[in-house]
């Protein structure tokens, strides 16, 4: 099995680009209306010059996580997450930053869903931060956490937004890091208790529930190379250990989330399977992407999907594979509703037969088109390929692409615009080839965008753009970028235009 190194790992090694310039930024739409914008455009307007249409009903949306956006780390009764104890250990985020005040959306939530319902989103998703509802992680609960996100989900609902709620995107209470964090499996526990609880007051009014964000992202970078909290590196058995409580963890939260809620509830979780994409579309390379997609995602969604770990993932951790039970694994592989793919980086792969798995992992020369930082790889047909063996190898019913899009320098001008031409580039091209996948069969009922804000970018701090809207951190100022006027137009004629 080729080593799965995270995005994150390839930023560490490769470095990272310049930080974007900071500015107060008028409207971009006097730009957008300009006259040789408008000239001579009937001819190559969408429904003359073959648009991709998306279904109806197809739930346009855009994703923030709570410690990358709000701030107000010790608001009403907050308790503290191993991402406040992590950023503030010096040398660990770039420039020193940490996600204190971030996009301080605690406190002006009404303003970014104010900003959701211009550019048409239909849909939003959000984390909840575990130690706002329990401060310590279990026991004591804290009713003004739980107001805060009923507020959030009343806003969102008024202005025609659909909440998507994911209950674990990485802020897990210090509390129960002090007890092993996830090495623990009562951490495990006290999740499922967190996720039914927050279900079973909430799901009145939120209907989409992902237990988990990149189980992948949290345990390896969390605890096996030191680059996001907690900041370990715990070798690779217990690596392999704590990886298995937490997708256990994830198969209780969904029952969990199931047996307390108040009405009807799809549950999911937001995966970032390796993104496995062929070569070349030629049958022995599409095979080796089928049984490539299963074996690099064996300990995360293949167990999930399958309820089983493959032999190949246990014969080559061989003394180091996680200890399991049959009933463990029944519960991982609770049927879910839907699935969640978060979809940046294409992994290319090609048969090979001098390989037990018959695949191997083509390497991206030094010269491969990417985004700023250099880590974010430029692939479309990612957003082909991840949905479709999703769809063709697990048969699940409904999927979200739960993130896509990139960082990118963006453009500012002495005039106020945010000119972004490479990120448009990006989901220009990523969304013409998600288009092509549903055209294909692929049951993708959503897509939410990364990210509606710039945001604390973990380990990267501010320094990493994902944003749509541009932020200026000194003053909390927000400005559409022209990314943003794309994607209304896309939501608006619910197309690729
Ligand atoms: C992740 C998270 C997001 C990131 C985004 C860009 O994938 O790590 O879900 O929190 O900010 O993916 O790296």
């Amino acid at each position: 099995m080729t080593e799965n190194l995270s995005r994150r790992t390839f930023a560490r090694l490769l470095g990272a680009g310049a930080a974007a310039a900071s500015t107060s930024l008028p409207s971009l739409a006097s730009g957008l209306r300009s006259a040789a914008m408008q000239r001579d455009s009937d001819a190559l307007m969408p429904a003359n010059a073959g648009e991709l249409k998306f279904p109806k009903g197809f739930a346009w949306g855009a994703a923030t996580a709570s410690y990358q956006v709000e701030g107000a780390p010790k608001a009403d009764g907050k308790g503290i997450s191993i991402w406040d104890v992590f950023a503030h250990t010096p040398g660990k985020i770039h420039g020193g930053a940490s996600g204190d005040v971030a996009d301080d959306d605690y406190y002006r939530y009404k303003e970014d869903i104010a900003i959701m319902k211009d550019i048409g989103l239909k849909a939003a998703r959000f984390s909840i931060a575990w130690p706002r509802i329990f401060p310590n992680g279990t026991g004591q609960i804290n009713q003004a956490g739980l107001d805060h996100y009923r507020k959030v989900v009343d806003d969102m609902l008024e202005q025609g937004v659909e909440p998507y709620c994911t209950l674990y995107h990485w802020d897990l209470p210090q509390s129960l890091q002090v007890k092993g964090g996830w090495e623990n499996p009562d951490t495990a526990r006290s999740f499922a208790d967190y996720a039914g609880y927050v279900a079973n007051k909430l799901s009145d009014r939120i209907h989409h529930w992902m237990t988990m964000n990149e189980i992948r992202s949290f345990t390896q970078a969390g605890y096996g190379f030191n680059l996001h909290a907690p900041g370990l590196h715990v070798g690779r058995k217990r690596l392999a250990q704590l990886t298995h409580y937490a997708v256990w963890g994830h198969g209780l939260a969904v029952q969990a989330i199931r047996a307390h809620a108040n009405g009807p509830v799809k549950v999911g979780f937001a995966d970032n399977p390796t993104a496995v994409c062929p070569v070349i579309s030629t049958p022995e390379h599409i095979a080796a992407a089928h049984t490539a997609f299963q074996e690099e995602n064996a300990q995360f969604l293949n167990v999930i999907m399958t309820g089983r770990y493959t032999q190949h993932y246990l014969a080559h951790l061989g003394s180091d594979a996680p200890e399991f039970t049959a009933d463990e694994l029944k519960t991982i592989s609770t049927p879910l509703d839907f699935v969640g793919l978060n979809v940046y980086n294409p992994v290319w792969v090609r048969a090979d037969s001098s390989k037990e798995q018959g695949y191997n992992i083509v390497a991206n020369p030094s010269d491969y088109p990417h985004m700023d930082p250099p880590w974010i790889a430029v692939g479309p047909e990612a957003l082909f390929w991840v949905p479709t063996l999703a769809h063709r190898v697990y048969h699940v019913d409904a999927l979200y692409i739960t993130e896509n899009g990139a960082a990118a320098e963006d453009y500012l001008t002495s005039d106020g615009h945010v000119w972004d031409t490479g990120r448009t580039m990006y989901l220009r091209n990523y969304l013409s080839q998600l288009h092509r996948a549903i055209q294909a069969g692929a049951p993708v009922k959503g897509y939410f965008l990364w990210s509606l804000l710039d945001n604390f970018e973990w380990a990267d701090g501010y320094k990493s753009r994902f944003g749509i809207t541009y932020v200026d951190f000194e003053t909390q100022k927000r400005t559409p970028k022209l990314s943003s006027y794309f994607y209304k137009a896309v939501i608006a004629a619910n197309a690729v235009t």
